[in-house]
């Protein structure tokens, strides 16, 4: 397997609206990052990802770029972001930026002028019809087309009104979005993240989706369209491979058996993608907002899945929460009694398994998810436009808060909660989204005062990872595949091998695999002592010594 440095690296996701805010307008902002560059030092990450930070009128807080090679407005300047861009690199770390190819804003140039004649050099930008073509459903409610006065056409925009697809059919557009790749690492960025990039191509026989499974359409219909890997090789080719970045594509819509059309290093397209079975595995009949209990052992089975479809071949980032989904504490371990313990317990998941980790602000000190008492509170886009689908329909969407307070996105979108003041350090001002109460007990400042806080266990397995290769690029072998208590692993080469036994439950039990103890040590655990038992949520690191 071809060793690089993104590969061993650490990613911390910051969503820049909620990270620091520096002038009091209770924004996150560029200059609030740089005040914090030397945490993140601390910490030990070494590649910083800043969710969009280009000029939007934030319909979906930046996800719908109206400019490209400006900044947003709230964030600062691009002497601001120059000199983020130096703290960064100063510091021995990387930054890369989100870019967002499927859709533009409906404010961005090209969609101004797109709209205003069927000759305008822009039109093929888009995606234009006269009538819908298609049943499909928007992300963010109602269908995906709309009618355009200006225009006098429909357009396709797979999430929001004010997010027009992109037609990557047009090569003009293609040779736009190298460019404005081009403008970004000659700057000096080390790379990109991409959103929803396996939507990119669409399919033009414009099939309808089943109306009553929108996964289904999204995995059959919306990704992997018939040239999107042609696009993605071109983007290599041209762009990519002439400098040393990185990239990860947001894997929605693709499984293990697809997964390497992405990320075969022999195929020149993406580096790395992010994949979303976990995301979904809670997902009722009735899609994200209509959640189920799962299973661990379907948990498991996924990541196993993954793991043997890419082994060698390629890479994958592994994550466990961002500004999509609910906190990962919140989702997959327990955020009142055991909430420390689980949360280190999922820290060492996160950084033992074979990928590139992502963590996403706020993990690192066990931030949980919000309860708003009212869906009035809510911001994230997706929300308001379901509450006002339902009121428009005359129905009472007051139904729906329980399921969003325990899947919506803003449950990742409160602001960092770096002390208890007030507005918890992240502002002077009033903050764009409500606080979590839980800043009181659950802060940086707090946790950097306590030796035995989530915080230093990261910053602890973080560098213990960094020694320890075998962690990075070993195999990987599933252990006690039925339990619905523990996940157990095998990570070895030719070198070295570890043990890594995880609790996923409040349960205390003694460790039900065969294991030769005595050709082990104990080298890392969220409990003090060494019993072959596990305590709630417990997690423990074996090394091989014999
Ligand atoms: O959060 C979701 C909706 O329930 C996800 O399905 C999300 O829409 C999907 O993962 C795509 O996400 C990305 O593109 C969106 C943007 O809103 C998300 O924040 C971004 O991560 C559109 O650009
Ligand atoms: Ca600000």
């Amino acid at each position: 397997m071809t060793k690089t440095w993104w590969k061993e690296s650490v990613i911390y996701q910051i969503y820049p609206r909620s990270f620091q805010d520096s002038n009091g307008d209770g924004i996150g902002d560029l200059q609030g990052i740089i005040q914090r560059l030397d945490y993140l030092k601390l910490l030990g990450i070494d590649i910083l990802w800043l969710s969009p930070i280009f000029k939007s009128p934030n319909d979906d807080n930046g996800y719908d770029v109206s400019d490209y090679r400006a900044i947003m407005d709230e964030f600062g300047t691009m002497q601001d972001f120059d000199a983020l861009l130096a703290g960064v690199h100063e510091r021995g770390m990387k930054l890369i930026l989100d870019l967002v190819p499927n859709h533009s804003s409906d404010e961005h140039f090209w969609f101004q002028e797109a709209r205003k004649s069927k000759d305008n050099p822009y039109r093929d930008y888009y995606h234009w019809a006269d009538e819908p073509r298609t049943n499909w459903q928007s992300f963010f409610s109602g269908s995906t087309w709309e009618y355009d006065e200006q225009a006098e056409a429909y357009y396709l925009h797979l999430f929001s009104k004010k997010q027009p697809d992109l037609n990557w059919e047009n090569p003009k557009l293609r040779q736009e979005m190298h460019d404005i790749m081009r403008f970004w690492f000659d700057k000096g960025i080390d790379g990109f993240r991409i959103d929803v990039i396996p939507f990119i191509s669409k399919r033009l026989d414009w099939p309808d989706g089943d109306p009553n499974n929108f996964e289904q359409t999204i995995l059959e219909i919306y990704s992997n369209g018939p040239r999107l890997h042609e696009y993605l090789n071109e983007m290599y080719e041209e762009v990519c491979s002439k400098y040393d970045v990185m990239t990860v594509g947001e894997g929605i819509g693709v499984k293990p058996h697809n997964s390497l059309e992405y990320v075969d290093e022999s195929r020149r397209e993406l580096n790395m993608l992010y994949h979303f079975d976990h995301v979904t595995i809670n997902y009722g009949p009735g899609g994200k907002y209509d959640p189920v209990d799962w299973k661990l052992s379907t948990f498991k089975q996924l990541f196993l899945d993954w793991d043997q479809a890419i082994e060698d071949k390629g890479w994958i980032n592994i994550v466990l929460d961002n500004h999509d989904f609910p906190r990962m504490v919140s989702r997959y371990g327990d955020d009142s009694t055991y909430r420390k313990e689980s949360a280190k317990m999922l820290a060492m998941m996160l950084l033992t398994l074979r990928g590139t980790p992502c963590i996403y602000q706020g993990s690192e000190i066990g931030m949980i998810n919000v309860a708003f008492d009212s869906l009035d509170e809510y911001d994230d886009v997706e929300v308001v436009n379901m509450v006002r689908e339902w009121r428009e329909a005359g129905k009472d969407p007051s139904p729906l808060l329980p399921a969003v307070q325990q899947q919506g996105r803003d449950n990742a979108r409160t602001p960092m909660q770096w002390d208890d003041s007030p507005d918890a350090g992240f502002t002077s001002g009033t903050p764009w989204l409500k606080l979590n109460p839980s800043f009181s007990t659950i802060n940086v400042q707090k946790a950097l005062a306590d030796s035995n806080s989530i915080f230093y266990f990261y910053k602890d397995l973080l560098a213990y990872r960094k020694l320890n290769p075998t962690l990075i690029y070993g195999a990987f072998e599933l252990l006690a595949p039925d339990s619905e208590q523990l996940f157990a692993y095998r990570r070895w080469d030719a070198d070295h091998e570890f043990l890594i036994f995880l609790n996923f439950s409040s349960d205390s039990f003694a460790i039900e695999v065969e294991v030769e103890w005595e050709k082990y040590e104990l080298v890392k655990s969220n409990y003090a002592d060494s019993e072959k038992r596990l305590n709630p949520w417990e997690c423990r690191i074996y090394r091989r010594v014999s």
